[in-house]
């Protein structure tokens, strides 16, 4: 295979996972993850940025990989104190993880750019690959649902997801801009990855970005997506009800159909085999692995069957 980064498009937890298991069969320094900011949000004048910080927790080997985001071993003392200030305190940051927040946005106030703050942050983590947000400009996830008009961390997080979404529309969109290195790192890329994040909420904003979509179609031979639904059901979270909030069919064909012009590969979990010929005739190579990233073995495992589908003689 060609030198060349491989590029992951990202989303928090699910993609964090699997990224662990990819620098086992790649150099980590050759990954460079595309991040979605639609999670972003401004806590307590503080500019939170929870895709991009998982991503790189994980990468640094110092996420709490049980709860999934923030700190292994944090402290909430300043959670704590702050829950006794104001009940507008359900977005609980621990002590160790508020320095990145305070650090990030004492360097936005500052001017910088967030690509270079997130460069910055993954390089004083030790993360050891590049992560870029999906852009600079601000972008938002909101849901209009039955409990009103969210934020997504205000329906994830406060509501718990449990009003019942009715449209998910992005804030910021139309101005924004892929990031600086975006464009470079794609057309390098010797494979690009989708991560098994959710298509409608991770995965949808990057695409969502104007110019992004080009970006990875014209690398759609390279191009691997790895299903984020096992028999129609995600690993946990509210992916199949924003998925059909979205009109996308809410099973891993629903998927192959989202990505059909921008990858070329497939890898599909074994439990969901028998959409594997449904799912070739769209145009994909498939690899039918067990993709439950609970451990690192299987994490492994996937990443290197998606790269192993780039590997094969094209499709007859
Ligand atoms: N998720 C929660 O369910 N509760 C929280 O209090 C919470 C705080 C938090 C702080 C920093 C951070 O980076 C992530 C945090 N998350 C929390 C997770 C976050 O809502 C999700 O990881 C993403 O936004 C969805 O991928």
């Amino acid at each position: 295979m060609s030198a060349g980064p491989v590029v992951v498009l990202a989303g928090g937890v699910g993609a964090a996972r699997f990224l662990r298991g990819l620098v086992r069969v790649i150099p980590r320094e050759d990954l460079v993850v595309i991040g979605n900011t639609g999670d972003d949000l401004w806590w307590q004048g503080l500019y939170i940025a929870p895709d991009l910080d998982t991503v790189t927790y994980w990468l640094a080997g110092v996420a709490d990989e049980s709860r999934g985001w923030g700190l292994k071993g944090d402290s909430f003392t300043a959670q704590n104190a702050l829950a006794g200030l104001t009940s507008a305190a359900w977005f609980q940051l621990g002590d160790r993880d508020l320095a990145t927040h305070l650090y990030r946005t004492g360097r936005l106030n500052a001017g910088a750019p967030l690509h270079q703050v997130t460069a910055e942050l993954a390089e004083r983590l030790g993360a050891r690959s590049r992560v870029l947000p999906m852009s600079d400009d601000p972008v938002e996830t909101r849901l209009k649902t039955d409990a009103g008009d969210l934020h997504f961390q205000e329906y994830f997080v406060r509501e718990r997801f449990r009003p019942s979404v009715r449209e998910i529309y992005w804030t910021g969109i139309e101005a924004a801009r892929p990031a600086p290195g975006i464009a470079e790192a794609m057309s390098a890329a010797r494979a690009i990855l989708i991560a098994p994040s959710n298509p409608a909420i991770s995965i949808g904003p990057i695409l969502r970005v104007p110019g992004m979509r080009a970006l990875v179609s014209a690398a759609r031979a390279r191009t691997v997506a790895i299903s984020p639904l096992i028999q129609g059901r995600a690993v946990k979270g509210p992916t199949v009800e924003l998925m059909r909030a979205e009109g996308i069919r809410p099973d891993a064909l629903g998927v192959a159909q989202l990505y059909r012009e921008i990858a070329a590969g497939f890898v599909l979990d074994a439990a969901d085999a028998s959409l594997a010929s449904a799912i070739a005739a769209m145009g994909y190579r498939v690899a039918v692995r067990p993709t439950l990233l609970d451990d690192l073995a299987a994490a492994r495992e996937v990443a290197a069957a998606a790269l192993d589908l780039l590997r094969q003689p094209a499709a007859a």
